[in-house]
């Protein structure tokens, strides 16, 4: 088995891709409407651009921030699965690895976003359904039109607070990294420049449904273990995965197998890393800093500021996401914002980093053998 690799033109694997994103904004809620919370941010869907409306000194002064795709408070799940969301999932199935990371404030959708409306007791597909159900349904049309041989796994985590947490692991109890009394579960270097997560639970997978099936199992563990232990689940990062195999022959008749990632990443909430050094001081001393939230920041930064050393290492998220933030991973970043004035200093803050995340480059290669 060789590793071949497929650019469109010879220069594109110096270039690199960057990194897409994208802002969504959600519309206020039935409190926020009902007493009038003044709203402070403007979706321009045609230009790409998103304003937000400051008072300073009495004086109006917007700041403006264009993105690869704005989806403004009216925006559809569908819209933002059909618009954003489907052709990255073509790409997976060309062989691509590819992530989809939700970055903001708690409250603002992220999970609205990546998870959407519960699963219908008569098994109907919400029309609310997020990014993942959808994908998993997108992925399975279109195998199942195209007839293909293939072959399918998923894994499902959680970190909280530097430990991980298998969604699908069949214990009654949750498995830690560092309780060596379970199946423990650990970062392994793959000696590629890339890690593994060695116990993870992989299932394999055959119909979406299964994978609906799997989803509602990770969820209720999810629940159960936040209850439990008592987390925060704003605090919590959650990835899920599919890892699809298809066999493919060519015109000459030769065996070829292409494989694809999708990762799904719901990130905690993103308050108390804004980059305000007093914000930051208060939250440390709460102990309330997520170690990976600041990883990622930093190592975003150190990416596009061009600065040497990047500290991938110093956080788990990073370190299982590293491909994604400056390696051969295609990464979409979902921004979402609150349009209340309640919010607009962390709004500000997202659509900065956001902003500067565009600038990220990639160097995404097709895997196959
Ligand atoms: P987060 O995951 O960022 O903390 P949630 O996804 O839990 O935020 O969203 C907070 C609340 O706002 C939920 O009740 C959710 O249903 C609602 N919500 C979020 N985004 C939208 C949207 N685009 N349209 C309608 N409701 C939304
Ligand atoms: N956001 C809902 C889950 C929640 O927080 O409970 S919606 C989707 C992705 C990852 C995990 C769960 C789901 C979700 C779901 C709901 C209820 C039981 C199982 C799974 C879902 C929604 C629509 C189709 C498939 C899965």
């Amino acid at each position: 088995d060789s590793n071949s690799t497929t650019y469109n033109n010879k220069h594109d694997k110096d270039k690199g891709v960057n990194v897409q994103v994208l802002l969504r904004c959600r519309p206020l809620n039935e409190d926020e409407t009902r007493v009038n919370t003044p709203v402070v941010i403007s979706c321009n869907e045609a230009r790409r651009e998103v304003s937000a409306v400051q008072n300073i000194a009495n004086k109006q002064i917007d700041k403006t921030f264009a993105f690869d795709k704005v989806f403004g408070p009216a925006s559809q799940q569908k819209e933002l699965y059909d618009q954003a969301v489907s052709p990255i999932v073509y790409e997976v199935l060309e062989g691509y690895n590819c992530t989809i990371f939700a970055y903001g404030q708690t409250g603002t959708g992220k999970t609205y976003t990546m998870e959407g409306g519960a699963r219908k007791k008569n098994g109907e597909f919400p029309s609310d359904a997020g990014v993942i159900p959808r994908a998993v349904k997108q992925i399975f049309d279109i195998l199942e039109a195209q007839n293909a041989e293939y072959n399918m796994k998923v894994t499902f985590l959680e970190l909280y607070n530097e430990e991980i947490t298998d969604l699908l692991a069949p214990e009654e109890t949750v498995k830690f990294v560092d309780d060596k009394s379970k199946k423990p579960i650990a970062l392994m270097e793959d000696g590629k420049g890339g890690v593994f997560v060695r116990g993870l639970e992989e299932e394999i997978v055959c119909t979406a449904n299964e994978i609906y099936k799997i989803l509602e199992k990770g969820s209720a563990k999810r629940r159960t273990a936040e209850t439990l232990l008592n987390k925060q689940s704003s605090r919590s990062h959650s990835i899920f995965s599919i890892t699809i195999h298809i066999k493919e022959c060519t015109p000459e008749g030769e065996e070829m197998i292409k494989c694809g990632k999708l990762n799904l990443v719901d990130l905690a909430g993103s308050e108390n890393i804004s980059r305000s050094g007093a914000r930051e001081g208060r939250a440390r001393e709460a102990g309330e800093i997520n170690k990976s939230l600041l990883t990622l920041g930093r190592v975003i930064n150190a990416l596009v500021e061009h600065s040497g050393h990047v500290p991938y290492r110093d956080s788990k998220l990073t370190r299982l996401l590293r491909d994604s933030l400056g390696g051969k991973t295609k990464t979409c970043i979902i921004a979402t914002i609150s349009p209340s004035i309640h919010c607009l200093e962390e709004t500000l803050s997202t659509l900065d980093y956001a902003h500067r995340a565009k600038n990220i480059k990639n160097k995404p290669e097709v895997n196959q053998k």
